[in-house]
């Protein structure tokens, strides 16, 4: 197993520095950074940890196809893994409608966006000439004017055919998911991608990007956990709510109290003790340690530790440092 760590760059770049220099002290593997056209920017960010960083791999958590011409997305992640001496890692998945409709992007065919896009950055990160005459992504002849290095490319993912597409093309994939029974189906779906493109299933390293929150009090580590487990219910497809035996219809009324910003009714009962098992990975290091070890035993090879990771930050990097990685 290996262990990651994710932060949003909502929160200034030097402080996520020092988190992330802090994590690796605690022997985590990988730190993946959140991009969104209204955070800081991800590169700036990767390019501040490598300076600040000795070993942990460096990854964008997920950047996407449409903001970024696959080109300038190589020559970014290229730039990173040369000043970190080779940890970059590429995490690349098609963001959501509403995010480039208020950005006046057209949000089209995000699986074929995806695929068509790995597939030039594999050939710029072998230093090839590339041609392409895609549905989405055409290209006539582009080429990196430096060594980027074979950057892994990671994908998130959480369809069907998304999970599938990453066992045929990616390196790993980055699920936005804490329970055993959505890794159960994810899983399945990946070894049928890789069965079709002639791979070994276990090439893939297959994360667990989880709402994570862990402290010495399982009371606190829930309330820290509660309003990122309605936002992640609000989001779900019905599907996944029913698989969780949870009420669709509580989807609407969390989603209108998050809307309102009514975060009283939210953190008032309206996030069950199901909602919380279903989609977080929370409670004392015994209780986040039990949950890891389900999620293993289905095939997930990496825990990433998502938001808000803990009531306290520092703490709960250190409590992960401690009583899981060393642990282990
Ligand atoms: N998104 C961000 O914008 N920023 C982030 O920092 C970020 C982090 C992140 C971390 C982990 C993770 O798992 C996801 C993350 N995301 C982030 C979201 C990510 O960018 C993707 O939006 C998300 O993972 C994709 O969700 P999904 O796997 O459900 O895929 C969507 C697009 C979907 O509908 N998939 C369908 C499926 O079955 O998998 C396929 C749809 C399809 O086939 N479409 C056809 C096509 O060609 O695209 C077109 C069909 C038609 O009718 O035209």
């Amino acid at each position: 197993m290996t262990f990651g760590i994710e932060f949003v760059p909502s929160d200034p770049v030097l402080k996520i520095s020092h988190y992330a220099k802090l994590a690796e002290q605690q022997g985590f593997d990988n730190v993946w950074i959140t991009d969104h056209y209204n955070n800081r920017d991800v590169y700036t960010t990767l390019a501040v940890l490598a300076m600040n960083t000795n070993t942990i791999k460096l990854g964008t958590g997920v950047t996407n196809p449409y903001t970024r011409n696959a080109a300038i997305a190589a020559s970014s992640i290229g730039a990173v893994n040369e000043i970190s001496g080779g940890r970059a890692i590429l995490g690349l998945g098609p963001g959501d409608k509403a995010t480039f409709d208020a950005m006046g992007i057209a949000w089209e065919k995000p699986l074929t966006m995806t695929k068509e896009t790995i597939a030039v950055l594999r050939g710029y990160f072998s230093g090839k000439k590339v041609s392409q005459d895609g549905e989405m992504v055409k290209v006539g002849g582009a080429k990196m004017a430096f060594n980027t290095g074979n950057v892994p490319i990671y994908m998130g993912a959480q369809g069907p055919k998304m999970l599938e597409l990453a066992g045929e093309v990616a390196d790993g994939v980055l699920i936005n998911a804490s329970h055993p029974k959505d890794f159960k189906v994810a899983v399945t779906q990946i070894a049928a991608g890789a069965k079709k493109a002639g791979r070994d299933p276990k090439e893939v390293d297959v994360a667990a990007y989880a709402c994570f929150s862990i402290d010495k009090d399982a009371k606190k580590a829930a309330n820290a956990a509660q309003v990122v487990v309605a936002f992640i219910v609000a989001g779900s497809p019905d599907m996944v709510l029913e698989r969780h035996g949870i009420d669709v219809a509580a989807k609407g009324a969390i989603g209108g109290a998050i809307a309102k910003g009514d975060f009283g009714a939210l953190m008032g009962g309206m996030i069950t003790d199901d909602m919380m098992d279903a989609f977080s990975i929370c409670g004392t290091p015994d209780d986040c340690k039990a949950r890891i070890n389900d999620l293993l035993d289905i095939g997930v090879t990496q825990i990433v530790a998502g938001s808000p990771i803990g009531p306290n930050k520092e703490k709960a990097i250190k409590l992960i440092g401690k009583e899981i990685i060393g642990g282990n």
